[in-house]
């Protein structure tokens, strides 16, 4: 590992900020990055991210632009269109929105009129805020009607999104989520999509290299419309794409531009193109199979050691732990682990009876570890070591804390992260 990487030019023209990125280097680094939608970019993503197309404004499309001297710009943009359809079966792709919120507001303007019902599942649940959750703007200028999990399973009832969907008409549903530590049934959600005339949109933001490593089924050809981030298991910059059948291409495009958009962020639509490149490589496919294996193995370990997990256990990526039983709230053992260099965030689980800023849970995943190399045979250690965090962030043990933070330094300078080694 060579840190501090070299960034001469920031240095020099302005070292307080070169000295915080070397610290987020350093701590990146040093801990066991367990947040599910983080991972590590390769250096060519992030070259890529850091380039002169940053220079260019390219409002329009390729070959439809409003500005000149786009010979590269279209080049480059086309690439990473041909490369997100070959990746994901798909006959249209859209990689400009910024992120994947402003993915799902453009979803909104291309489908919906403000006020109509759209349905999603609900934020507390493991839904994302854009699915209608009402403090989004989504659930302000349309109505969210939202589904959960059952309570005793912590699965989704289909019977249930049957009924509410036929009740209540939605123009979309969602389904996908930032909490769900199950395999999302597709076909289920789009037969009830048809069954009431709503259009489907899979949002696969953090499963989208779990799908394109074929670690979990597709949304095609069962969703209408699929939005995506590009920066969390499919290990890209931060950015977005919206995918779809070639039926509602245009009605796509106009909604991220001109409808909510300006020019795309051309230095992003390059990494994104050298991103799906990586992760159509077989070397991706044997990284998505490990995020999943990773994944269970830790949970079996976390099981073992008396911890209550949503859905008893994981599919994919995510492990979802409720704390209650092990009389820790959510937000302690997450500031706790964070001192011990065990990076997660606290997280509501279903019917939580604590607030979302001070909830009962603790959500972790693989995909940052598995970047790292870290296997299956590691995972009884990440296990070991978030038992003892979690029981000393409940007796306010430092030391314990202390200790546990030089064993996982020791484990991850054993094990270089992608991007941040020269
Ligand atoms: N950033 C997403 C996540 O952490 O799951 C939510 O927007």
């Amino acid at each position: 590992m060579t840190l501090p990487l070299p960034h001469p030019a920031l240095a020099a023209t302005d070292p307080e900020l070169a000295g915080l990125v070397a610290a987020e280097e350093q701590l990146q680094a040093e801990t066991l990055r367990l947040i599910p939608s983080e991972n590590y970019v390769s250096r060519a993503v992030l070259e890529a991210s850091g380039t002169v197309l940053q220079n260019k404004y390219s409002e329009g499309y390729p070959g439809r632009r409003y500005y000149e001297g786009q010979q590269n710009i279209d080049q480059v943009e086309r690439l990473a269109i041909a490369r997100a359809k070959a990746l994901f079966g798909v006959e249209h792709a859209n990689v400009q929105p910024y992120s994947g919120s402003p993915a799902n507001l453009a979803v909104y303007l291309a489908f919906a009129d403000p006020g109509d019902t759209v349905m999603g599942m609900a934020l507390p649940m493991g839904g994302h805020l854009t699915h209608g959750w009402g403090v989004s703007a989504t659930g302000t200028w349309f109505r969210g009607v939202q589904y959960g999990v059952r309570h005793d399973t912590g699965l989704i009832d289909f019977d249930e999104v049957r009924e509410l969907a036929l009740k209540e008409r939605p123009k979309l549903i969602f389904c996908g989520g930032t909490a769900l530590p199950r395999t999302i049934d597709f076909a289920a959600f789009a037969e009830i999509a048809r069954e009431s005339g709503a259009v489907l949109v899979a949002d696969v933001a953090h499963i989208a290299g779990l799908i394109a490593g074929g670690a979990h089924p597709s949304p095609v050809p069962h969703a209408d419309v699929i939005s995506t981030t590009t920066h969390k298991t499919l290990r890209g910059p931060r950015g977005a794409m919206l995918m779809s059948r070639e039926e509602h291409a245009k009605a796509i495009d106009k909604a991220v531009f001109p409808g909510l958009q300006g020019g795309p962020h051309n230095q992003t639509t390059a990494a994104i193109a050298v991103a799906l490149h990586e992760a159509a490589q077989p070397s991706f496919r044997t990284y998505a199979q490990s995020v999943v294996a990773n994944a269970k193995a830790l949970a079996e370990e976390l099981l073992a050691r008396g911890f209550d997990l949503v859905s008893g256990g994981t599919d994919n990526h995510l492990i979802l732990m409720d704390l209650t039983p092990k009389d820790v709230p959510g937000k302690v053992a997450a500031k706790a682990l964070d001192r011990a260099g065990i990076v997660v965030n606290y997280n509501t689980v279903p019917y939580d009876p604590r607030k979302p800023f001070d909830p009962s849970g603790v959500r972790i995943g693989t995909p940052s570890l598995t970047s790292r190399g870290l296997g299956t045979q590691h995972m009884a250690a990440v296990a070991d070591w978030i038992d003892r965090g979690v029981t000393a962030a409940g007796t306010g043990d430092e030391d314990a804390l202390g200790d546990i933070r030089s064993e996982v330094a020791e484990l991850m300078a054993a094990f270089p992260a992608p991007g941040l080694s020269a």
